[in-house]
């Protein structure tokens, strides 16, 4: 697949097409500015990661995947630089597991939410949630503390892509499950994470979508065997030491 003039033997091609999606998104007002200096990062350590999606990652989506089965009111946060990456792998895995879709922004602005709101139902979603933002959550002062109060407002289990972290701490502090996708380990919202899933949301979001339809007609003790065996120290110091030192494979 090729959405611009990129040769796809380029060894940097899946790199520059995410590249390109982040700039597209910008262009068609889905993406903040800021947006560009996140992918920055994120592809920092992405690099560093060797690009790929390393076992302790694998074994984190898996449980996530579980934990979005497990749920009684599953939700997945959008924001803009989600949005732009990955819209339609984002719709499969709401599908996937009956999760609902929230516009959560950092930079919310009414013309950007629609915007997002817009391009999620062009590839594909029903209902997209985010604009009715009829509920708050507690202790954060910005944008982001702005929800539907029957959307993360009531979940049990919310996916929480590419933050900054005091709003992945405020929703842990509701007691909420968070699975937080994160490039960086060291971050604040993987450290505060339920399940840090250290991977490119490119990556991710799809492999979780793999691992929910694997799963779907496990029981539910499976499930819950996977998420117990889960451990989230562990998967965030092997991927410190596979970013400090090349290892884990
Ligand atoms: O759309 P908005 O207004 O809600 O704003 C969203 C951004 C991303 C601009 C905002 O949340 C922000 O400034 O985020 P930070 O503080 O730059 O944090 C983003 C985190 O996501 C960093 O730890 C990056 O390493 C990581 N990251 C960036 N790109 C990716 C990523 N992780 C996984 N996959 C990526 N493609």
């Amino acid at each position: 697949m090729s959405d611009i003039d990129i040769p796809e033997d380029h060894p940097r091609y899946e790199s520059l097409l995410t590249r390109h999606r982040i700039e597209d998104g910008v262009d068609k007002g889905i993406t903040s500015r800021q947006g560009l200096i996140a992918q920055g990062r994120g592809e920092t350590f992405d690099y560093l990661l060797g690009e790929r999606t390393i076992p302790s990652a694998a074994a984190a989506e898996r449980a996530a995947a579980a934990y979005l089965l497990l749920a009684e009111h599953p939700v997945l946060s959008v924001n803009g630089n989600v949005a732009a990456l990955v819209p339609g792998e984002l719709v499969e895995l709401a599908e996937a597991t009956g999760a609902d879709l929230e516009v959560n922004l950092f930079n919310r602005t009414e013309a950007r939410m629609q915007a997002i709101v817009d391009h999620l139902r062009e590839h594909g979603a029903d209902e997209v949630k985010g604009l009715t933002a009829d509920g708050r959550i507690p202790g954060l002062s910005h944008e982001r503390a702005k929800v539907d109060s029957d959307g993360i407002g009531d979940a049990d289990v919310v996916l929480v892509p590419l933050e900054d972290g005091d709003r992945a701490e405020a929703l842990a502090a509701m007691g909420k499950v968070e699975l937080v996708v994160d490039l960086n380990p060291m971050s604040r919202s993987a450290q505060s994470a339920t399940v840090p899933i250290v991977d490119n949301i490119v990556r991710a979001v799809p492999n979780i979508t793999r691992h929910a339809r694997e799963l779907a007609t496990a029981s539910r003790e499976e499930l819950q065997r996977i998420v117990d065996e889960f451990d989230r120290d562990e998967a965030l110091a092997a991927a410190e030491q596979a970013i400090r030192e090349g290892g884990e494979d």
